[in-house]
């Protein structure tokens, strides 16, 4: 049965793949394949870098975040972009489960702001993850968000989740990657592989080098292939692999709108975690999928020596362009063959339990108007009320026709396991936090509200869809009377 599943999953992908036209060998750049191997070339002026990473010492990570626009140099121009401690993207925070992260967030914009863990399974009250949040200009606000002992290790990120506000400040490029350590890291035929972290950001710039506006001039209502499209900061940097070597690639989409199809030239990926949840068993695959806000994790091994394209396809808005996100550079070194484990860390699958509760949620919107339930955002509307502990099994719709668009949903503090998209049922190799909701369509997951109560959002991770609306208030509430502790 699982080895069934792959194999559909595989053909599923490839036939995606084909269907987009994506040709493997037409692609590959000549020039770059009649270098000979044993020249041994120095690493390309634009290898890709790497955000500088902050470490917790001691159980705890201390920093100060200051949001502030200046002039940086992204892409090989100086724009003046909206950072984190002036790096685009922000700094790495890496921290290890059951670590306190103590984080002065400083305002240095002209309009409010907050902060978001993505993807952490945390408090999301008081100073904690909690979006409700309002720190105004040259305020400062003290976060402490205390990491559980037992959270999945993985890659995280953080972003501003300022209602109004979250799409200029994410488009400008306010994000960062928040890495939890541990898990896979720790893994025989994982922990020995190389790993580099590559954040997609989207963004655009008048002749100043400044943001425009999102939903603008010329980016109208948001279409990405108007955007211009970095890695780590960088365009089409480069990355240098080997031959028969594998790399580890945990990859991050913090773009406000862009849905990216994403394959590399003559290779394939194999999957091992997603949203920061380790796969159960790698997952090979000709393309990934990548919505805003989800993480992805892949083995890629080194194919012949050569110049590939790492492409993206653009899957929604006015036209579909693939563009080169990067350019893998394989040499020709050899003796670093390794297998790829066949197993990797178990799925406690909650199919398994009963449900204690089941909601229907609808997604839609009219002109500028996104509601979720028919409703806009209201930050004192608890519009669903959850049982601490329960086990429940929700359906996501999306009925928006006109036009019909992909809405990427996400919730914060829990992740879910996804069981049906379309009503067909589905094997997850992994929980996530963020799912793409196909136009006329909806996905079915089973999530428990572990371990926090309190208020907190899901919404739609089309940044300019949730500030016009797409986001609805949940509470989680005790007493529980589904587990005795
Ligand atoms: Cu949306």
């Amino acid at each position: 049965m699982e080895h069934e599943r792959d194999e559909h999953r595989l053909r599923l992908s490839r036939r995606n793949f084909l269907g987009l036209g994506v040709s493997v060998a037409a692609g590959a750049a000549v020039g770059t394949l009649l270098r000979p191997g044993w020249l041994a070339p120095a690493l390309a002026a634009n290898e890709l870098t790497e955000p500088p990473v902050l470490t917790s010492r001691k159980g705890v990570l201390k920093i100060t975040l200051e949001e502030k626009i200046l002039p940086v140099n992204v892409g090989g121009q100086v724009r003046n972009v909206w950072v984190y401690n002036g790096s685009f993207p922000g700094p790495t925070l890496k921290v290890r489960p059951g670590d306190q992260l103590l984080i002065k967030l400083k305002n240095s914009l002209a309009q409010e702001t907050n902060l978001h863990t993505h993807g952490l399974h945390v408090s999301p009250s008081g100073n904690s993850d909690n979006p409700l949040l309002h720190v105004e200009p040259d305020e400062t606000f003290d976060y402490q968000i205390d990491i559980p002992q037992d959270h999945p290790a993985g890659l995280n990120w953080y972003h501003p989740h300022a209602h109004g506000n979250g799409t200029q400040q994410i488009f400008g490029g306010l994000a960062g990657a928040l890495l939890i350590t541990g898990g896979l890291d720790k893994l025989d035929g994982i922990r020995h592989i190389d790993d580099r972290l590559l954040v997609l950001q989207s963004s655009q710039f008048d002749i100043n080098g400044n943001v425009v506006t999102f939903g603008t001039g010329a980016s109208g209502m948001g279409d990405p292939a108007k955007h211009t499209h970095f890695i780590n900061g960088q365009l089409n940097p480069t990355i240098t692999l080997e031959h028969d070597r594998l790399q580890r690639w945990r990859l991050l989409n913090a773009t406000v709108t862009s849905l990216y199809q994403i394959s590399l030239e003559g290779h394939t990926f194999f999957q091992i975690a997603a949203d920061g949840n380790p796969f159960d068993e790698p997952v090979e695959m000709t393309s990934l999928v990548l919505v805003p806000g989800q993480r992805a994790e892949v083995l890629v091994r080194g194919g012949a020596p050569g110049s590939y394209n790492l492409q993206g396809t653009i899957l929604q808005g006015p036209s579909n362009p693939t563009i080169t996100l990067a350019t893998a550079n394989v040499l020709a070194k050899k003796g670093h063959g390794r297998n790829i484990p066949s197993t990797l860390i178990p799925l406690v699958d909650l199919r398994n339990f009963t449900v204690d509760h089941t909601r229907a949620i609808h997604f839609n919107a009219q002109g500028t108007i996104f509601t979720i339930d028919g409703k806009t955002f209201d930050p004192t509307r608890v519009d669903q009320t959850i049982l601490l502990g329960a086990l429940e099994e929700w359906t996501i719709y999306n009925d928006q026709t006109n036009p019909a668009v992909p809405h990427p949903f996400h919730i914060h503090m829990n992740p879910f396991q996804v069981t049906k998209i379309n009503g067909v049922a589905v094997d997850a190799h992994s929980y996530q936090d963020t799912m793409n909701v196909p136009p006329n369509g909806n996905i079915t997951f089973l999530t428990r509200f572990a371990d926090f109560t309190g208020k907190t959002v899901f919404h739609c991770h089309i940044i300019h869809h949730q500030d016009q609306g797409m986001m609805s208030l949940f509470e989680v509430v005790a007493p529980n009377p589904y587990r005795r502790r």
